[in-house]
């Protein structure tokens, strides 16, 4: 560490440590009767238990239990529904994966009573704007947080999507929450930032986002990128939910090449492939030439299979 745009070497959440070497893919459990993708999917414990053994089983890194559906136009249930929802899965969830496990809530309640059922990690959709007691329980706990930019809030965020400089105002608002979190003891090796891809954003604003993802490696701190069959996917064809696979991977692969550290997925397997290998492109060295032999200056041998 030291400079700026150094990254911590890995991620330690709650002493489950993921090395950031390579992608990290983190599957989305989804709890909610109403989420945009796999609403109403998931109603029982037992559903999400075998939810969580098969993206294991697929190769994630981590996963992502929300109870709240943060889909544009949505109201939040209560904290009692969210806590009746989310309590009985993470249990079951923890009982079974050994995989770092986040919880997607804003509230300090939800998130008090998921570390003590075991989870490692806090995603605050809020980014910590409304309150800093997710960064002062995260703090206590060595939990992982995620820091995410959102305008407005689900229900209202997508009203106004116009930015006088888009990438500069996400990024002025998570350099001053990572600022908070610091501040509240919250370790680097902890924080992931996030800049909240469809929280208030056109389209046009989403890709603009992905593509200048490197913009935020001087916060210092891994990227984690939310693109998973959402709607601006779908803009060039006008592709349902159901149909946004292949423009998820391609968000993905797009994701790892302009820097992302993890990726937020529903679809695990098909995720991991795709960004291992745009990791091999991203890493990709000229090879060196044998010993001896002159090479011309900059061209690297063909490879032969
Ligand atoms: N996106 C969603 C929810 N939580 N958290 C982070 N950090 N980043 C994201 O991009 C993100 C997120 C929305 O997706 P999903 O959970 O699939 O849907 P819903 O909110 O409708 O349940």
């Amino acid at each position: 560490m030291g400079f700026d745009n150094d990254f911590p070497d890995s991620l330690d959440l709650r002493g489950r440590v993921l090395p950031l070497d390579r992608p990290l893919v983190m599957g989305i459990i989804n709890l909610t009767p109403d989420s945009f993708y796999d609403g109403g999917r998931l109603p029982t414990p037992e559903a999400a238990r075998d939810r969580a053994l098969r993206l294991a089983e697929e190769g994630a890194h981590l996963l992502d239990l929300g109870a709240v559906s943060t889909r544009p136009g949505s109201t939040p249930p209560t904290q009692d529904d969210e806590l009746r929802r989310l309590l009985p899965s993470l249990a079951a969830v923890r009982k079974v994966v050994n995989l770092p496990l986040s919880i997607d809530t804003f509230r300090a309640e939800v998130a008090r009573a998921a570390a003590d059922l075991g989870a490692d990690c806090l995603n605050d959709v809020t980014g910590l704007r409304d309150s800093g007691e997710l960064a002062e329980i995260a703090a206590g706990a060595d939990l992982g947080l995620v820091l995410m930019h959102m305008r407005g809030t689900p229900e209202t965020m997508q009203r106004d999507t116009r930015y006088r400089d888009l990438v500069g105002e996400v990024k002025a608002f998570l350099g001053g929450a990572v600022g908070r979190a610091r501040a509240a003891g919250v370790a680097r090796e902890r924080i992931l930032i996030d800049p909240g891809l469809g929280f208030g954003k056109s389209a046009e604003g989403n890709l603009l986002l992905l593509r200048r993802l490197g913009d935020f490696s001087s916060l210092g701190q891994p990227v984690l990128v939310g693109a998973s069959r959402k709607s601006f996917l779908g803009v060039s064809r006008g592709l349902e939910v159901g149909e946004r696979l292949e423009g998820s991977l391609a968000a993905a692969v797009a994701a790892v090449l302009a820097g992302a550290h993890v990726l937020r997925v529903h679809d695990v397997r098909a995720t991991l492939r795709a960004v291992e290998l745009a990791a091999l492109i991203r890493n990709a060295a000229p090879e060196a030439s044998p010993a001896g032999e002159a090479s011309p200056a900059g061209e690297t041998s063909p490879v032969r299979s």
